[in-house]
């Protein structure tokens, strides 16, 4: 007897895109991909027999709504797991792709639908990158009354195990002996066994600020399908409360056009990078940065590669050791860096909250609006576009919760919320470790802390702001600086133990009981008048 086809509304629209369907309903093997994982390189995907697997994908609540994630983010998954579910079945695979109208409550009832309806005898699954799927999981496989089979997650460049042995009787875990290591195991921008140009790190060129030094090139906009445009509509219906102005959205959903955007980066803002990488601009919210973690997060770019073709860029003299070096070590270093930490420390590390920081989010988190302009410009695109390049994420809105001591739960969970990229493997550690120092220093050396001075040292943004940065207390003044005073002083006694802290630390103590005072006092008032900044 021929069964019915295990179609979703879209699968059954979607039929010219499979081509003919098998009439055999029988697969051993179901192979669940992730929204998180649409690579050719996902370890149960590489050798698997078209004939022998059915290729499990599915919109699902639960995990569109673990927290209120930008709908630009949404977006991007759906339409780039239908993608890749079109070429998967263009390279003959069965995919049984249940859409969000199929309604299934969360990935395992996904996983059930498809193994009864394809018989398998087994469940083939990638690691997934959070912990808290990775327990739910656990359970599957009595769950679904067969093996599941759970393999690593080749995709990193680092195996948690590799990590582990690297982290083994070490002190401090810091990033860049880590970097070195990888630097060598790659063999990236190595000169035999040197680094390329004698420094491991040319962080010290890499610091300028924006004052309009040259043009920013326009960014290529890609075209959207008409598959695109169907998630976007569906999206914006299915998720009216979460953050995200689809009309403004233009990213690549396979890995073509995500290469396509890669390219345009090495030839047209890589050569920058470097010197502008930790710069602020009000005229643009990405100036020369890569706009690639989004696709390198769910797999349509892969880090190796990228690195690879970023050190070509560099071997061919199209742009300097400083920009390459810089950029590969976000990638090699600091992106493997934090999934070993996060793997290292959860679940532990989720609860920590070494500073004591619960204060409440303002509500103009959700909003932007603040009279800050810094926070305002970084905050709304956060919250439009769903992206903000590392120094907003860090040095506007992170030292913000930091010094103004926010809840470490609710920051965290508007950046896993808020951000195209966010997966809580990197979300977290750069969050509570990197930014609030949650952590107690497992990943930082020193807390992020820093004054209206930095911002305006960084950027341009200050011009047009209703404060003013040399401002410390009275009207106008900066919020900035009376609040990294407050924090100087209220931790006064777990920084005095950096010994990274001492110069900052002695300063402030050595100023007038009265001076300390009245900036104190204008600190507090701040901070009790935080919603109407
Ligand atoms: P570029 O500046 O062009 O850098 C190139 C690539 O390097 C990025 O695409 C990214 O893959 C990698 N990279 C750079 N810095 C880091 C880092 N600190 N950790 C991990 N990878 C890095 N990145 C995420 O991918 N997802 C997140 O949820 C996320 N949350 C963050 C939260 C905070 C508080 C901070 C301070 C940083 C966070 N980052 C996160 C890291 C970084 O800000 C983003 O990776 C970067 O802004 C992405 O934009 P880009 O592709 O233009 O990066
Ligand atoms: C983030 C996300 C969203 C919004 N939706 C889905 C989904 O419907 N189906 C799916 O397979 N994956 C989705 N994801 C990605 C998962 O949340 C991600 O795989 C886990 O958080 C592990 O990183
Ligand atoms: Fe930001 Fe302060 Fe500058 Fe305003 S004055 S833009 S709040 S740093």
């Amino acid at each position: 007897m021929f069964a019915v086809c295990p179609v979703s509304k879209w699968g059954a629209t979607g039929l010219a895109l499979g081509g003919v369907r098998s009439l055999c309903m029988q697969r051993q093997t179901a192979i669940l991909i992730l929204g998180d994982q649409l690579s050719w390189h996902h370890p149960a995907l590489i050798d698997a027999d078209p004939d022998e697997v059915v290729i499990v994908m599915a919109e699902v609540m639960e995990e569109a709504t673990y927290v209120r994630h930008n709908r630009h983010k949404i977006a991007l998954l759906f339409s780039a797991m239908r993608h890749f579910a079109q070429a998967l079945r263009a390279k003959g695979f069965e995919v049984a792709y249940y859409d969000l109208d199929a309604s299934l409550r969360n990935l395992l009832a996904a996983c059930e639908q498809a193994v009864r309806e394809w018989q398998c005898q087994a469940l083939h699954i990638c690691e997934p990158g959070e912990h808290r799927l990775m327990a739910h999981m656990a359970d599957w496989s009595d769950a679904l009354g067969l093996p599941v089979k759970q393999l690593e997650d080749t995709r990193f460049l680092l195996s948690r195990s590799d990590f582990a042995s690297w982290a083994e009787g070490r002190k401090q875990l810091r990033m860049e002996y880590f970097y070195r290591e990888m630097r060598k195991r790659y063999g990236l921008l190595m000169d035999a066994d040197q680094p390329e140009g004698g420094k491991w790190n040319y962080d010290a060129d890499n610091r300028t600020g924006w004052r309009g030094q040259c043009d920013i090139p326009a960014r290529p906009e890609p075209e959207l399908s008409d598959l695109t445009r169907e998630v976007i509509e569906l999206v914006g219906q299915a998720f009216p409360d979460s953050p995200g102005d689809l009309s403004t959205f233009r990213w690549a959903v396979t890995h073509e056009a995500a290469q396509a955007e890669l390219d345009w980066f090495c030839e047209h803002a890589l050569p920058h990078f470097g010197t502008y990488q930790d710069a602020l601009a009000e005229s643009s919210p990405w100036l020369f940065h890569g706009l690639i973690s989004m696709y390198l997060n769910c797999g349509l770019l892969e880090p190796l590669a990228v690195c690879e073709q970023v050190e070509a860029a560099y071997r061919r003299g199209h742009c300097s050791l400083s920009a390459a070096e810089g950029f590969i070590r976000q990638i090699l270093g600091w992106r493997e860096y934090v999934r070993g930490l996060y793997w290292h420390h959860m679940p532990d590390y989720k609860s920590r909250n070494a500073l004591s920081a619960t204060r409440p989010l303002p509500d103009w988190f959700w909003t932007g609006d603040t009279q800050m302009r810094c926070l305002s410009q970084a905050l709304k695109q956060s919250l439009d576009l769903g992206y903000a390049h590392h120094i907003q994420r860090l040095m506007v809105i992170g030292n913000f919760a930091l010094i103004a001591g926010l809840d470490v739960e609710s920051v965290c969970d508007w950046y896993l919320g808020v951000y195209i990229d966010a997966y809580e493997w990197v979300e977290l550690p750069n969050t509570l470790g990197m930014a609030l120092f949650a952590d107690g220093g497992i990943m930082a050396s020193k807390p992020y802390a820093a004054s209206g001075k930095y911002i305006q040292k960084q950027g341009d943004h200050c011009k047009s702001c209703r404060y003013d940065p040399k401002k410390v207390t009275g009207e106008g003044a900066c919020p900035y600086n009376g609040l990294y005073w407050h924090f100087i002083d209220r931790h006064n006694e777990l920084l005095s133990q950096n010994p990274r802290m001492g110069l900052i630390l002695g300063g402030w103590r050595k100023r007038a009981d009265a001076d300390r005072e009245s900036v104190l006092q204008w600190a507090d008032q701040t901070l009790d008048q935080l919603e109407a900044l």
